[in-house]
């Protein structure tokens, strides 16, 4: 049966983390509070509005909706400075070997990320063709751990769910792949992510054999 990909964009195909980081600390810091790169974990995969949310919970600190929509675009905005700079230097090592090899065996690909900023960086690094379909935080409601934005993607792939296999960095999207029954392969920590079906360290550790193990299951 014709098998899928879909990837998740920060933390897998780049690590954009670091500058939604330096955002975060800028708006904290001019809120009066501190804002560290540990708590900074409890953001990855998690949609803009929310991690504004979790970072007033952060700094205890109330707000009116007038505020949070303009902290909203000004972090944005420091955000997009860090993202113009960058170059296909910053794809995370191995992560064009396995694009391009699937690419040349003509598999069906996806991207699948709560970032509404995916398009720009896509273009950025190169990577803009390389995907059959692209769905991200402009397209979806609802945030990983719902499986939305990657049902979306496999609709638009035409592949049945239990066909699909997903990359994932964040344990929300681990849990929302696995909540609709596809393949997750988690990319990081395997503490962090032992509810995937394969966890690798990076993409450097993923070999073609296993692809090709995937690809003919
Ligand atoms: P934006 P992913 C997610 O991307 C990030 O992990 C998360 O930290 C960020 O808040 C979210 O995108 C929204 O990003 O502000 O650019 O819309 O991991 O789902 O690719
Ligand atoms: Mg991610």
């Amino acid at each position: 049966q014709k098998k899928g990909f879909i990837f998740d964009l920060d933390g897998v195909i780049v690590d954009t983390a670091g500058f939604h980081y330096l955002a975060w600390k800028t708006l904290a810091n001019d809120l009066g509070f501190e804002f560290t790169e540990e708590q900074n974990e409890r953001f990855k995969g998690v949609s803009r509005v929310r991690s504004l949310e979790i970072l007033l919970e952060i700094g205890k600190r109330k707000a009116t909706q007038e505020e949070k929509d303009g902290w909203l675009i000004s972090k944005n905005a420091e955000y997009l400075g860090y993202i113009e700079k960058m170059t296909k230097e910053d794809i995370l090592p191995g992560v064009l070997d396995v694009l391009n090899y699937l690419k040349e065996k003509n598999i069906p690909m996806a991207l699948g990320s709560a970032s509404k900023n995916a398009q720009p960086i896509l273009k950025r690094v190169g990577l803009f063709d390389m995907f059959d379909f692209i769905v991200d935080g402009n397209h979806v409601e609802k945030a990983k751990p719902d499986p939305e934005v990657f049902t979306m993607g496999a609709e638009e792939l035409e592949i049945d769910y239990k066909n699909i296999i997903v990359f994932e960095d964040s344990i929300a999207g681990v849990q929302a792949a696995n909540s609709v029954d596809m393949v997750s392969v988690g990319i990081g920590d395997a503490s962090v992510l032992h509810e995937a079906d394969y966890i690798f360290k990076d993409f450097t550790e993923i070999s073609t054999n296993f692809l090709d193990q995937l690809i003919n299951a």
